[in-house]
């Protein structure tokens, strides 16, 4: 089994911070994004879309998903239990963890990839023909960005972490977005968010922050 991997970059930092959390060793392929590593045949033969992370399992199977990847190690070694344990948990963790993809996730990528020269006229996958850039969704993206920051923000004032009390898939999705946002020059989301900012430097304090 090798789990193809890239610095800085949320997807497969979520990844990373789940298996640290989960206690996991996977032999590790380190692919350069910056440099465009990911565009080359060798690459594409094992990802066709063309991003990052992507796990190979013994049997050539290809995960091509960062919640793909967790959710196949969350099946193999249960505990923790950070997809949750019981159906009220796991409800409510996959309830956040949709919104945060849809609501900040994106948010970042539309602003993101409609902003940055290196993606105009780039297909978003692998599989996809090239996109123009359309300059009205990074405003968009930052509207959305700003919009969630203030609903999590709320949201947190009233328990510890995204999905209740316990630490969950949820923060680790919701802590790697907002870093993303941060490091791509989105409004940092914890000035003047109280609870927000509690819940991040909670998060951050962990050891699996720097995984
Ligand atoms: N849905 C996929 C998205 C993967 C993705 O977008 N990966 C980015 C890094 S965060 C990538 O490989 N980008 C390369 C590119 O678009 O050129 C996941 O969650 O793993």
């Amino acid at each position: 089994m090798k789990l193809y991997d890239a610095a800085w970059a949320p997807s497969p930092r979520r990844v990373r911070i789940f298996l640290a959390e989960k206690g996991i060793a996977v032999e590790r392929v380190t692919v350069d994004l910056r440099t465009g590593e990911h565009l080359r045949p060798d690459f594409v033969r094992t990802n066709p879309q063309r991003q990052l992370p992507v796990l190979v399992l013994d049997d050539g199977t290809a995960i091509d998903d960062s919640m793909g990847i967790c959710r196949y190690f969350e099946a193999l070694h249960p505990d923790p239990p950070l997809f949750g344990a019981t159906p009220k948990e796991i409800g409510l963790i996959e309830a956040w963890l949709r919104r945060i993809e849809h609501d900040w996730f994106q948010a970042v990528a539309l602003n993101f990839r409609n902003r940055v020269p290196a993606f105009a006229d780039r297909a978003v996958s692998g599989e996809w023909p090239p996109i123009p850039q359309i300059p009205a969704l990074v405003e968009r993206g930052l509207c959305m960005w700003n919009a969630f920051a203030d609903v999590l923000d709320r949201h947190l004032a009233g328990q510890s972490h995204v999905a209740g009390e316990a630490f969950s898939m949820a923060d680790i999705a919701a802590f790697v977005a907002a870093d993303f946002g941060i490091a791509t020059r989105l409004p940092d989301p914890r000035d003047g968010r109280e609870a927000l900012a509690r819940w991040h430097a909670a998060i951050a304090a962990r050891p699996s922050a720097s995984a």
